[in-house]
């Protein structure tokens, strides 16, 4: 005997439904865990004072744009800012320096001035969403282990390192710099450098993949809906978009394994 299955989801948020701008931005404020990571540090250049010449570089292991105004990014002490206005690019870098970069070779993608201090013993670089979420973060406790004037280089990014999130191992998730910068110094801000990147597909975010996944089951059930003689001819199905709710529900899947094998395929 048939037995009614209601089914229900929440889209949480409706972004990039436009059909006319396909092309997705990230916000910082809907970033999830380590789709920003913090790549490189020269906490102790040399040749310059250390105002004008400590930088570090984040890496988007993203698809997509993002646009990073409104993060966050700070120690575990004072020192803070708040990026204004930066988009990096899919599987790109961006490099954030106290200076202008002239003396080292390099432009920085972000000047953060006298805001933040990359301390030569211990510090911290912290990325943060506007709502304080951790997205990814460096701790060290000496901040020049390879050298004066070495920066630091992570040796692997892959989002299967579990120690990326809340802090690298010195010695083991870093490694020397070896590519030369003026003065004396060593990094590779805006380029790999000896960092291995090795990520795969990042998912599409949760509100875009619920979409997606709202429009797939919709256009499922109704091609099995209409398919002429079909294994599922007796399907009744109701539903509808209740705000971001999804509702349906079905008199013909007699067994509720059939719904979880529909949402298995999405
Ligand atoms: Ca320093
Ligand atoms: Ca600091
Ligand atoms: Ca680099």
């Amino acid at each position: 005997m048939a037995r009614w299955i209601t089914y229900s989801f929440r889209i949480s948020t409706l972004l990039f439904l436009s059909a006319a701008s396909p092309a997705a931005t990230l916000t910082a404020a809907t970033l999830s865990p380590n789709s920003l990571v913090v790549t490189e540090y020269l906490a102790n250049p040399v040749g310059v004072s250390d105002s004008e010449g400590e930088y570090f570089e984040i890496f988007n292991t993203t698809n997509f744009d993002i646009d990073l105004s409104d993060l966050i990014i700070r120690d575990d002490g004072s020192n803070n800012f708040i990026v204004s206005s930066l988009i990096i690019g899919p599987a790109s870098f961006a490099v954030f320096s106290n200076f202008d970069g002239v003396s080292m070779g390099f432009t920085p993608d972000y000047i953060y001035s006298g805001s933040m201090s990359l301390t030569n013993t211990d510090d911290e670089i912290g990325l943060y969403r506007p709502d304080d979420m951790l997205i990814n973060k460096v701790a060290y406790s000496d901040g020049d282990f390879f050298g004066d004037g070495i920066s630091h280089e992570l040796n692997e990014l892959t989002l299967a390192t579990p120690s990326l999130l809340f802090g690298p191992q010195l010695g083991m998730d870093y490694m020397a710099a070896v590519s030369g910068l003026p003065l004396g110094n060593f990094g590779s801000p805006g380029f790999a450098g000896g960092t291995s990147i090795d990520l795969a597909p990042v998912p599409l975010p949760p509100a875009v993949w619920m979409f997606g996944a709202a429009l797939s089951i919709l256009g499922w059930i109704r091609r099995r809906i209409t398919a002429p003689g079909g294994i599922n001819e007796e399907v009744d199905i109701d539903e509808k978009c209740d705000g971001p709710v999804l509702h349906g529900h079905s008199s013909s899947w007699r067994d509720p394994g059939h719904l979880d094998a529909m949402l298995g395929r999405i």
